[in-house]
């Protein structure tokens, strides 16, 4: 079966969860205003992915209704996370890859988040599975920060059903929640599904950014290494299904190196370190090329780097043949 629901012995210090618990159990051990602050994200997502379910795309971009007040479903996306985080009241600082600045929230709050609030806008017409990113940190600041000091992180799926993988501080392991669909009492509930603790060596790549290969040799060289070794090409062009699948397979690497001519195009603070948060806590090592991304210092909002998130020896093999300078 690919649903691992085995939980491994943890550190005493941590807690463990139940599968078939809800996500308000769930929370209810850890602090109130982070789970506060975690729950105003779900709630986000929830109302998000039924915009997603109902919307009408054109070529250019999908709408949230068919009236004549029409919004392009990713700036609906960021409104909806912006106001909720703020109903919240928790959070000081907010920022989104569509508001690339720090925004004060609310005054004094205990915890920042910053949020790609719809990830893989090149692929929401064509109805593949996209997503929302996010990372809550202690204090008021992001930038200055690293993702070392996320207190919680999460990767949301739009795909044929609607799930969170969600790390937190003092919980081990990563955990997915699965959006109760049905016509029962539970409809609108989130239920745990999975807990996600290793990710072992297996021949599964997701290659982003494929075209830095014509320039970047050592990227080239491992594309080469992956079609000779047989691997399984897993690759849909939104980056949370991409690497959501090595949580759920158990299995694999997922990479979006940089080049001369295609420069990376993820973004640290909104993509690569909350993803990376989530992808250490289950087990899996990321690396921008010399080293796990949460030690790379957020610079700017606009921040960008190569990314490898997987097992820990194709990892290597990434740092080993890509490396950090192109
Ligand atoms: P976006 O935030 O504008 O949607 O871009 C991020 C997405 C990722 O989901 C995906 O891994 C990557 O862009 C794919 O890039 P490309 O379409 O250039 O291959
Ligand atoms: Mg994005």
């Amino acid at each position: 079966t690919s649903r691992r629901s085995v939980v491994r012995a943890a550190p005493a210090a941590l807690r463990m969860a139940q599968s078939g618990e809800t996500l308000e159990e769930f929370l209810a051990g850890s602090d109130p205003k982070l789970a506060k602050c975690v729950a105003a994200m779900f709630a986000s997502c929830k109302e998000v992915a039924y915009k997603i379910r109902t919307a009408s795309c054109d070529k250019m971009a999908c709408f949230n209704d068919f009236g004549d007040e029409q919004l392009a479903i990713d700036m609906l996306a960021d409104k909806i996370i912006f106001d909720n985080l703020e109903a919240s009241g928790v959070v000081a600082t907010a920022s989104s890859e569509e508001v690339p600045k720090e925004v004060t929230i609310t005054a004094g709050a205990p915890y920042s988040v910053a949020f790609d609030p719809l990830d893989g806008s090149s692929i929401i017409d064509t109805n593949f599975t996209v997503g929302t990113i996010f990372g809550v940190w202690p204090g008021d600041k992001l930038v200055g920060t690293t993702g070392r000091e996320l207190v919680a992180g999460g990767m949301v799926l739009y795909g044929p059903r609607t799930t969170v993988t969600l790390a937190m501080d003092g919980v081990e392991g990563a955990h997915e929640f699965l959006l109760i669909d049905d016509f029962s009492s539970r409809h609108g509930s989130w239920v745990h599904t999975a807990t996600f603790t290793s990710v072992n060596e297996g021949k599964l790549y997701a290659p982003g950014n494929l075209r830095a290969a014509e320039d970047n040799p050592g990227y080239a060289d491992l594309i080469d290494y992956y079609r000779k070794e047989k691997f399984q090409l897993r690759y849909s062009g939104g980056m949370v299904g991409d690497v959501n699948q090595i949580l759920v397979k158990g299995k694999g690497v997922f990479c979006n190196p940089s080049s001369p001519s295609a420069k990376a195009k993820l973004r640290l603070l909104y993509e690569v370190a909350p993803i990376g948060y989530v992808m250490e806590k289950a087990g899996a090592k990321s690396s921008d090329g010399s080293g796990s991304v949460l030690d790379i210092k957020v610079q700017t909002t606009e921040d960008r780097s190569q990314v490898c998130y997987g097992s820990a020896g194709e990892v290597a093999r990434f740092e080993q043949m890509v490396g950090k300078k192109v």
